[in-house]
């Protein structure tokens, strides 16, 4: 390592010549490939912005001139560049660099994000912003042609064209999304980067532009016509240009001078540009060049030299897993079964779905709020239709559920993977809101499977309602190692089921994959003479209510536990039930704090939480104090 040591702004970019610039990507590229080989990360996308990262670096004067980077999982040589190389080793571990861009890190992450498709909208206010104030600097929005298929993204473009806000766009278009991006808008921009004809034809036509001769009035504006109708024709980028943006490109995002020289052109333009840059997803690393597909996270720990994933234990079915095989076994025997991913096939198990059923799987790009209506259509024409979607995207949805689903009865199935704490992808990724921004809506059911063995129930309890949506919530990795079911039956619906009975003394009421801490809960406390009962609620929405009610004033004290924030959750519907029915009881909720939890070991989250045998155990001990010293006394045979 020659340059990267040396660089602690971008303003120790300033002077390099080419030969500089390129061993510099060389080593931006080694230290990201070796560092994800260990901590993991979005590699495929960062290694293809390395020269890109460079221009901007050297053309605009960050954080003066505000350069905003779409999603932010392609922005580790930006960290590099401004200064993070030091603490580099640290990204993604709990208490490092965070996988996505911070404000409090670095001053030159003018915006954070870790959903796709805000950049333009975020730009656009910026620059909106700088004019008011009568400021000049550069407003840069760096997106990928993945997130330019997001709702949000379009909306803005369509904004930024009738603003004429002098905003620059820099489309990075790989072709690929997660997996290869799918739509009309991608295959628009695959013409554009790659027809040789259409490009010979433009340079063809630009030459004729310029040779029309411009002789009186009529000439004139036959001419004009002529042109105009020409650029509609032919010209690349017309689709940008019509929506009032100036298209530059498309240009090799691998050619560092070529890219200065377009963002520079860019800045003498006085409305919003586009510029068209090409890039390779995973570019400068072999393993990842050869499978694009497979590079936007590469899966780490891996041997930085080969890409060759280090050998680990065959592991026990994900959640993932077991709800793709249920949902494959359920579409076999229903034809009216079929699925919906906004652009995450891999990471929903939606990908050997479609592999089975190509024509009942539907890819519709990062749109989640167009997934959820879309599906409601399918639902309306009488299909069973199931989003999966992971439960921090859902977010985006909201209206749609309410407004297209739920309120017209219709019955769409919400997969929502990834729900409760994801480790290392941080605060933008955490599925903790779902409970919380679902169970108030009229007609949704919510249920939360103990283990992968109840989640294939839970699939099928889904998918034979036919009067309203329901929603399942799984959380993300590897299941609880439980035997599955062979022949999955349905779950009674909006039972719970009672796991330990050891006394009345309090009643832990547990949602999901905690239920297996609130039994081991009870064991701890058993020893300690304080007997609980432990229901797994499964439905947080429609509650047990009959069975909540009469454990609740039987044991005069209630801990509820929920991987989600306790804020407006599981916690919350309990507590509701009970004031609804004037059950006065001693009540815990135990849940994620009010605060955006950031990347870390779920474990160590859930435990510092007090999700964990240990938290609920102390939670109940909690609750009962004054009363423990009897019961301790009562365990030891000793009467009081
Ligand atoms: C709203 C939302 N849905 C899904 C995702 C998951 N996701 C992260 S990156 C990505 C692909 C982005 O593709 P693109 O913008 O082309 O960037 P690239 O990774 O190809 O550089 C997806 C789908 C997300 N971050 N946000």
């Amino acid at each position: 390592m020659e340059w990267l040591p040396r660089v602690s702004g971008p303003e120790d970019l300033v002077g390099l010549d080419a030969e500089a610039l390129q061993q510099l990507a060389a080593e931006v590229r080694q230290t990201i490939v070796e560092t994800v080989a260990g901590n993991g990360g979005h590699l495929g996308a960062s290694l293809g912005t390395v020269e890109l990262t460079l221009a901007l670096h050297t053309v605009f004067d960050s954080p003066t001139d505000r350069i905003i980077w779409d999603t932010g999982h392609q922005a580790y040589g930006h960290k590099l560049l401004t200064g993070r190389f030091p603490q580099f080793a640290t990204l993604r571990q709990p208490g490092g660099l965070s996988g996505f861009l911070k404000r409090r890190e670095s001053p030159h992450d003018v915006w954070e994000a870790g959903h796709a498709g805000t950049s333009l909208s975020a730009a656009l206010g910026m620059a909106k912003a700088r004019d008011l104030k009568g400021d000049r600097h550069a407003v840069v929005a760096v997106i990928g042609d993945g997130a330019l298929t997001a709702g949000m993204a379009l909306e803005a473009l369509n904004n930024i064209g009738h603003s004429q806000s002098r905003v620059i766009v820099v489309l990075n278009d790989n072709g690929m999304s997660i997996s290869r991006n799918v739509g009309a808008l991608p295959s628009y921009l695959a013409r554009l980067r790659t027809e040789p004809a259409y490009l010979r034809l433009r340079e063809d036509v630009q030459w004729l532009l310029q040779r029309v001769p411009l002789i009186g009035p009529a000439m004139v504006r036959t001419a004009q016509r002529v042109k105009e109708s020409l650029k509609h024709l032919v010209l690349p980028g017309m689709l940008f240009e019509e929506l009032g943006l100036t298209y530059l490109g498309p240009i090799d995002g691998h050619n560092v001078a070529a890219l200065q020289d377009v963002l520079r052109q860019a800045t003498q333009v006085e409305g919003p540009v586009l510029c068209h840059v090409v890039t390779v997803k995973g570019k400068g690393y072999a393993p990842t060049e050869e499978k694009p597909e497979a590079s936007h996270s590469w899966g780490g720990p891996f041997d930085p030299k080969t890409g060759k994933l280090f050998a680990r234990a065959a592991g026990r079915p994900t959640f993932t897993r077991v709800f793709s095989d249920t949902l494959i076994a359920a579409a076999t025997r229903d034809p009216r079964v079929v699925a919906i991913t906004a652009a995450m096939p891999e990471g929903t198990g939606l990908d050997r779905f479609a592999e089975r059923f190509p024509d009942r799987c539907f890819d519709v790009g990062i749109a989640e709020q167009h997934a959820v209506t879309f599906a409601a259509g399918l639902a309306a024409e009488g299909l069973r239709p199931v989003c999966a979607v992971y439960s921090t995207f859902l977010q985006r949805a909201y209206d749609q559920v309410v407004h297209d689903v739920a309120h017209q009865s219709l019955p769409v199935v919400f997969a929502l993977d990834r729900a409760g704490v994801v480790g290392a992808d941080g605060a933008t990724h955490q599925g903790v809101f779902d409970i919380a921004y679902l169970r108030h809506i009229p007609g949704m059911a919510l249920i939360a499977p103990k283990d992968e063995a109840e989640l294939q129930s839970a699939l099928l309890t889904a998918l034979a309602r036919d009067d309203g949506p329901t929603a399942l919530r799984y959380p993300r990795g590897e299941g609880l190692g439980v035997p599955l079911q062979e022949e999955p039956v349905p779950l009674p619906w909006g039972r719970g089921e009672i796991l330990v009975e050891q006394g009345r003394d309090c009643l832990v009421l547990a949602l999901g994959t905690l239920c297996a801490e609130a039994v081991r809960a009870a064991h701890v406390l058993a020893e300690d003479g304080v007997g609980v009962t432990v229901v797994n609620a499964r439905f947080c929405k429609p509650l047990d209510a009959d069975l909540i009610l009469s454990l609740a004033r039987a044991c005069g004290a209630v801990v509820t536990v929920e991987e989600h924030t306790a804020t407006g959750g599981f916690g919350s519907a309990v507590l509701e039930l009970l004031a609804a029915h004037d059950v006065a009881v001693r009540a815990s909720v135990l849940g994620l704090a009010d605060l955006f939890l950031d990347h870390g070991r779920p474990a160590d989250q859930l435990r510092s939480s007090g999700l964990c045998a240990g938290g609920i155990a102390s939670a109940v001990r909690g609750l009962l104090e004054g009363q423990l010293g009897a019961l301790r006394a009562g365990a030891r045979g000793v009467g009081v």
